[in-house]
């Protein structure tokens, strides 16, 4: 991969927690639970190693990665690592979802899986980390410039990170306004929004409405995982519901793809996602080519970087390439993001500026 896709600052607004973990991390745990004879080593080292998957057969996989990490410090561990690896290529600005669960087997609650993805956060050392609306990481104003590494004398990396909850599509209206109401709580520790994911084809569009609505009334940023399969019902109310952000938007058809357009909803694009899963059938018909000629808001995104072995910059060469697009307009494309992040203002201008001073360093 070309090196200007690694360095250009990146923001990601499109990734699943469980979904990004190394395969060396998960590997390694699975290790450790086959030993204990939980799972069978070798019968999950084949399904985690497996390239190409079907969507029916990704979120079994991720039934899987949940027996594998749902506890305090692995949680821990794959939030500190999720972030570093995303700050390693230069993300700036990262929004990270996920599904608070709980597991009454070791008294875990939605709140204390929240509090595992914090401390998390908090355990972020290689980069400077800036994770609430308040505190600005290590110490460091949110506006000062890039800090010398003391021992190397190098720039230390720094990265913004707000949380998504994510409702999953199997659980009730009562658990997805449990989530909500723990969002809200936690909205000092960086958490900004709901995000509606899971399977597409479980679970009705109503289950999650009363719990969406709260959301919005209580101030929340709302993005739904919208037409990943064909339901034009469902992809129709999403639409009238006007979430800040939707997903994907794969299988729409013209009437919808209107009603985007007029909306200006912007939409987050997975184009590596979109293909292993045969969302899309193959890259060259794929609609990010139709709303970027229509200027329709997008920005670029992994989903899963782990299960789809993908990276942001991956993601940026993979457009660049199958599209035809130069590094400027990539330059462009990914600054343009920082217009639908879930932050304030005054994280949104000093991102700009960090742009602007890699800008001048593209050539
Ligand atoms: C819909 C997806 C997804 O929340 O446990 N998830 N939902 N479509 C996708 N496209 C492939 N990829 C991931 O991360 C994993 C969960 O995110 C959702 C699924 O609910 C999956 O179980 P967390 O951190």
């Amino acid at each position: 991969m070309e090196h200007w896709v690694t360095m250009m600052p990146k923001v990601e607004l499109h990734a699943h927690l469980n979904g990004s973990i190394r395969d060396s991390t998960l590997l390694e745990l699975a290790r450790v639970l086959g030993e204990k004879g939980v799972i069978v080593f070798s019968d999950v080292e084949h399904v985690i190693m497996k390239s190409d998957r079907t969507l029916h057969e990704v979120f079994k996989l991720f039934d899987l990665i949940h027996i594998i990490t749902t506890d305090y410090t692995t949680v821990t561990r794959i939030t500190k690592e999720v972030v570093e690896d995303f700050a390693a290529e230069n993300v700036v600005y990262l929004e990270l979802r996920t599904t608070p669960k709980r597991n009454d087997s070791i008294g875990m609650s939605k709140r204390s899986y929240m509090e595992a993805v914090v401390e998390g956060l908090r355990a972020v050392s290689t980069v400077d980390i800036a994770f609430t609306p308040h505190d600005l990481g290590a110490g460091i104003p949110a506006n000062s410039p890039p800090v010398k590494d003391l021992c190397n004398g190098t720039t230390r990396k720094k990265i913004y990170v707000r949380l998504l909850l994510s409702i999953d599509r199997r659980e009730t209206t009562a658990a997805a306004m449990e989530t909500v109401k723990l969002a809200l709580e936690m909205r000092d520790l960086g958490v900004v929004g709901i995000d509606l994911s899971g399977n597409p084809i479980v679970g009705e569009w109503i289950t999650f409405l009363p719990a969406l609505k709260f959301a919005r009334e209580q101030g929340l940023f709302i993005t739904l995982h919208c037409g990943e399969v064909r339901n034009r019902k469902e992809i129709q109310a999403m639409l009238e519901f006007s979430p800040q952000r939707i997903g994907h938007a794969c299988c729409f058809e013209e009437e919808e793809w209107r009603k985007l357009k007029t909306s200006e909803i912007p939409v987050e694009i997975c184009l590596t996602s979109n293909i292993r899963t045969e969302s899309i059938s193959s890259i060259d018909i794929h609609h990010f080519v139709d709303l970027y000629n229509a200027k329709h808001p997008l920005v670029l995104c992994t989903d899963d970087a782990g299960v789809f072995s993908t990276t942001l910059s991956g993601e940026y060469f993979l457009a660049a390439s199958a599209f035809g697009l130069g590094k400027r307009e990539m330059f462009q494309l990914s600054r343009n993001a920082i217009d639908f992040i879930f932050a304030d203002d005054k994280v949104k201008r000093e991102l700009r500026e960090n742009f602007d001073s890699a800008a001048m360093k593209l050539d």
